[in-house]
Order: structure tokens, then sequence, then C-alpha cells
């Protein structure tokens, strides 16, 4: 290990090795078992999930051009929510399955046990069955955070319908392609989403999105805020009327492995979104598995993922993972600053969160409000940092490690995508010594690879850079795109034959460490040099005066691309000539003079989707003068952000 990397290497204490699931010796052992022989290690691993008949193979599957085959424990069946909620009946009835937290601080927080989850996702079941839905049928859910999301989910599992969930920050417009292109009956609502203080009148995007086309969908909806709303007559269902005429009873649909579980929507960097399509009975083992091992997960633990159901991380770290492990899982409508940028840190000592999950982009936005927001708040109980969706900058990175894990609380890096259903590289709190910015070593069963991206040949040496792939399948692989199984292998299996490809770029340092470097289209050639948009970005926050920057190529005459950066500066800092020229010579020496921005454009806010990932397509478009074809910008958080961005880059003369 080199010099300046023992610097910035945090190796778990003999503590937090002591009582983790997995120490470093256990999680070598258990990685080198699980590629010397994936049948017996997920054969083995497959038996944390109840079966209803047992399975008698387990890896069934072929990357090889023209037939891309997927199948785990294939002739096995069972039931995800009897999974999640019935087998915990016995010896933890009793045990919060869900802590929701509402968006108002001053309301009263729910606790759900197991007991009564049961009898809400029975209940929700029927009313589904009584409203048409049976296996196999598609169902969208578009809802704010609140426990009936969570039933909503496990109620179709219980029946063996397919969810679609739709973010609930999406549009009328985005809402309706993808029932649409689902095909589903129903569409699972309420009246009311309260959000930072603001209610959404999610019925009437419902409504909206339901018009014209859609006179056989029904919609079934919770009441939440009780404010007024539009009924479609004959079509309109509450679901408290409807709950009254229904059994408590409903037994479990038997489900084969290979059933679809759920479809997830996600938006490429072009074209339509995808219908992510995930399994049964493979998709759960290696959620609830990467759950329990990666956060080090124990019995009586209280975790919290922060993000949305209506991403994958919602599905997976909300939901699934959690309580097919039978933890305790805590729901949070509201949003970090609301009523103010403590909030994160009031719900973690109010209900004495254990592991806490979020990202990057909160971080940062948190970092730039003080240290005061988190000093106030009692954290003590938190033993494991989470974070996902984005690089994390090592200034985040090490914020997030003192100011909020007082250095007690090891931080994992997962790097993951709706594509894999969990986590494939990340630290694990007892085994892994971390490095700022590195999402580290391969879950068990993972084999990154790391290709030339041109020639497509597979680099061996241990330092190396290029795309990510992945040589072989996991259990919490997608099956195929929803509807078309030829796009799901030109996507993915394609440009690089026999392996999965991720789309991002990576490094692989001389210790193995993996480093992901941004998605391949965000990767810029200047001078002949090739370099990741996130290793400048890094560098520009790591400035006491910038909470956030993105960074573009844009065309150059004589570089081929030059480095085209938006900077946010911190709250009360102005913008200056000086401050621009202080920010050049910061980046020249914090990566070296190849890396210094050509231009630099302040920017009071970047495109975001909903889900906080950054549009750089757009940003790409605003380097390049070419303002005539931004694309779809409906996705956008904040559409206005971009209007001001496109007047500064014309202002800049
Ligand atoms: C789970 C999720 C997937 C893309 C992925 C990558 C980026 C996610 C990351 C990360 C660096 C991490 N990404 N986690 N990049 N470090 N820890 O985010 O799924 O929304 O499908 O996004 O997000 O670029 O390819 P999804």
């Amino acid at each position: 290990m080199s010099q300046s990397e023992t610097a910035g290497l945090y190796p778990p204490t003999a503590e937090q090795a002591a009582r983790a699931h997995a120490d470093k010796e256990t999680y070598d052992a258990m990685y080198a078992a699980s590629i010397a022989d994936p049948d017996a290690f997920w054969g083995e691993h497959g038996k944390r999930v109840d079966w209803i008949k047992p399975y008698s193979k387990v890896k069934n599957t072929s990357f090889a051009p023209g037939s891309i085959d997927i199948k785990w424990y294939e002739d096995g069946t069972l039931n995800v929510a009897a999974n999640c909620v019935d087998r915990h009946l016995k010896d933890r009835g009793n045990q919060t399955a869900i802590i929701w937290e509402p968006d108002e601080a001053s309301d009263e927080a729910q606790h759900i046990t197991y007991q009564q989850l049961h009898a809400h996702v029975c209940k929700f079941a029927n009313v589904l069955k009584e409203m048409g839905v049976s296996k196999g049928d598609r169902v969208v859910i578009y809802m704010p955070m609140i426990p009936q999301a969570a039933y909503a989910m496990l109620a179709c599992a219980r029946i063996g319908a397919i969810h679609s969930i739709v973010f609930a920050g999406f549009s009328p417009d985005a809402l309706g392609a993808r029932v649409n292109a689902c095909g589903a009956k129903v569409v699972i609502t309420s009246d009311g989403a309260p959000r930072g203080g603001r209610v959404t009148n999610l019925k009437d995007n419902v409504n909206q999105a339901l018009r014209d086309d859609f006179n056989e969908v029904k919609c079934l909806v919770v009441k939440r805020t009780g404010q007024q709303i539009a009924w479609r007559d004959g079509l309109d269902f509450w679901l408290h009327e409807m709950e009254e005429n229904v059994s408590n009873d409903c037994p479990p649909e038997e489900v084969a492995a290979e059933d679809p579980l759920f479809v997830l929507y996600t938006s490429g960097s072009t074209g339509q979104p995808k219908g992510v399509v995930h399994s049964t009975g493979g998709y759960l083992v290696y959620a609830a598995m990467t759950h329990q091992y990666t956060f080090d997960y124990h019995d009586g633990d209280i975790f919290w993922c922060t993000a949305d159901v209506g991403w994958v991380t919602g599905h997976s770290y909300i939901v699934y993972g959690p309580l097919a492990n039978g933890a305790t899982t805590v729901m949070f409508e509201g949003v970090p600053t609301y009523p103010d940028a403590g909030r994160f840190w009031a719900v973690c000592e109010k209900h004495k969160v254990n592991q806490f999950y979020t990202a990057p982009t909160a971080i940062r936005a948190l970092m730039g409000q003080g240290n005061s927001f988190v000093e106030k708040y009692d954290l003590s109980d938190i033993k494991v940092l989470g974070t996902v969706g984005e690089p994390i900058n090592p200034e985040a990175w090490n914020w997030y490690n003192d100011v909020v894990g007082k250095g007690r609380a090891p931080i994992v890096d997962t790097w993951w995508q709706t594509e894999t259903g969990g986590h494939l590289l990340t630290p694990l709190p007892g085994a892994t010594a971390t490095k700022p910015g590195s999402a580290t070593l391969p879950f068990f069963g993972i084999q990154p690879v790391i290709l030339e991206p041109t020639t497509g040949a597979e680099l061996t040496d241990t330092a190396a850079e290029g795309v990510l792939c992945i040589k072989d399948s996991w259990p919490g692989q997608m099956r195929t795109v929803w509807g078309d199984h030829d796009r799901f292998e030109k996507t993915y299996f394609a440009d690089y034959k026999n392996y999965y490809f991720t789309g991002d770029g990576c490094r692989r340092d001389e210790d193995g460490y993996y480093w992901i470097t941004g998605r391949v289209d965000d990767v810029i050639n200047v001078s002949g040099h090739r370099m990741g948009t996130a290793e400048v970005e890094s560098a520009l926050v790591a400035h006491s005066k910038v909470a956030e920057s993105a960074v573009v190529g844009y065309p150059h005459e004589i570089k081929g691309q030059g480095i085209y950066a938006y900077v946010t500066l911190m709250n009360g800092v102005e913008p200056s000539d000086e401050l621009r020229k202080e920010l050049e010579t910061w980046v020249r020496s914090e990566i070296g003079p190849i890396a210094k921005p050509d231009l630099i454009q302040w920017a009071p806010g970047l495109p975001k989707t909903r889900s906080g990932k950054i549009m750089r397509r757009i940003l790409r478009k605003i380097a390049e003068d070419d303002f005539g074809s931004l694309g779809d910008t409906s996705t956008l958080a904040d559409p206005s952000v971009v209007e001001d961005l496109i007047e500064n880059r014309m202002n800049r003369g």
C-alpha cells in the first residue's frame, strides 16, 4: 500500500470487527467461496428466505450473445410478503416493523408492529383482489412516503401482482406513460402528499394522467390529507371504504422464483425510460443479504434509509431487504431541510437510529448549512453511515465521518444501480478499511472487471482504468426490460460481449479498490488526457467556498475538449473574478494543470432529477451553446434553473 493511501485509510476498529457479521477474514473467505462455487454459495445463502417449494437448481445464467438468460432458484416457489411479514409473527409480532416519521416535525410518529403490518397487508391485498387484480397483473403505485406505500407493495407481492412505483414527484404525463407502458389495471395513490410543508394534490395528477385513453384503469385512494379531490365515478375507490367489506384473511399466493416482483422505470441518458424487471426469489435473497452485511444489521437495530420508495434504493433498503430480515425500518415523509437543516439529525436522535443511509447530494447540501445543525443532536446510537447514488467527494465524506459520525461510525459507500437490485461494490463495516471516495471492494459473488473502452480487452493488472463490467450473474440482477428483451441485450450486453456493462467508468488502484469515475458518457478527453468529470468536481467542492459543482466537456479548438465547470457557492459567498482565478489555481494545485477549468460559470442552482442526480446532458448542451436541443427537461426537480444557466451563459460575452 502506498504511503499517500495509507494516510487516507480508515480500517474498522477491533470492536467494530468483533461485533460485525463479517470481519476481514470472514469476508475474504466468503468472497473466495462465492466465486469458486457460486452454486454452493448461493444454494446455502438462498436458505435465508422461506420457500414454499425448495429449489433444487441454483444458478442457470447466460451472458452469451443472442441468448441472454438469467435464472436463479428457478424451480423454487415462495411468497415475498410471507417472508417480509408472516414469518416474523412468531418471534417478533410485537416488534416495530415500520417507524413512520411524518412531514411535520410536530406531528406524531407512528410505530407499526409486524402484527399490525400483517393485518394491513392482508386487508390491502383483499381490496386489490376485490378490484379485479390477480397474479401477474400490474399495479402502479404513486404515493407519498406513508406506511400505506409499503402495505401496497407487500399487498401486490402477497397476491403475486407486479408493482411499478412511479415517484410521486413525477408529472402526470410521466405517470401516464408508465401506466401505459406496463399496462397497469389499477393505480394506487393518495389524496394529497405533504412534503417540506407543501402539499401536492396527487389525485389530481392521477386524474390528468388517466384522462382520455385510460377509461379502464381504476384508482385506489388512500386518505392522507382529507383535502378536496375530484372523483371519477365508478373508477375511483377509497381504501378505507373498501377495507370495511373485505376479510382479514388473505393466504399468500405461491409464486415462482423467476416470476417478476416489480417493474421500475429508470431513465437512461437518452431515449424512453426502461422498465427494469426484478425477480421474486433471487432479488429477495440478494436484497436481504446485502442489507444484513453491508449495514451490519443486527436484531433490534433501527435502520433508516432516507430514499423514496419511488427509487430502487427505497425498494431494496426501506422495504424488502429490511423487512425480510425482521428489521425496524424508518420511513420518512419529509425532506432534509424542513423545518430546518437539522431534520435528519433530529429524527436520528428521536428514533435512536443505528444505521443511516443517504445520498451525497444531501450530505453536501447539509454540509453547506454549517455544523451547528448536527451538533445540537445526540447521534451516539449511529453505528454505520451509508451513501448511495453518486460518487462522494472526499470533502463531503470527511464531513460525514467527522461531524455526523464523530469518527466512530464506518462509512459504507455503496455502488449499485436500479439494474443490479442491491449493492455490488461496497465496504463491509467490520471488514473493509475504507478510503474516502472509493466504493472499495465487491460484495459476495460479484466479479467486477475493468475493460479497455475501445477494444473491450480485460485489463488484468491490479491498477487499471476503463469501463466497469461484471463478469457473471448474481441473484439480484434485473432479468429483462419489460416487454423488450432485445433492448435488455442491446443496452447491457452488446457493447462488451459476455459481460454485463454498467455504463460507469472505473479505476482500480494498486490495492484492488474500485473508484467510480462517473458514467462513461461523462468522461472527457482534454489534450489527450482522459479525465473523470467527478475528479474535477471533487477538487472544486473541496474548496471551502464551493457548495456544489458539475463539470462537463465542451468543444475546444486546441485541446479537443475543454473543461467547463458550473459552480454553486456556499451561502453568503459572492462570485467575483478574483474567486474565479482562485478556483482555477486551486484545481491546478489539487489535480494538476491539465485539470484547470477553462470556463467557470456561477450556477445558483444545478439541473437535477428528482432523485438528485445532476443532468449533465443539459449542462453539456449549455456549455456547447446548443440551447435549441436541450431534450426533455420535464423530469427535472426545478426546470427554471435551466433558464438561469442559459441566461448566464449568454451574458458571459
Ligand atoms: C442505486 C442507484 C445508478 C448510477 C450508477 C452510478 C451512480 C450509484 C454510486 C454511484 C458512485 C456510488 N452511482 N451509486 N456512483 N458511487 N456509491 O443510485 O441506482 O438510480 O439506477 O443509479 O448511479 O453512475 O451507474 P440508479
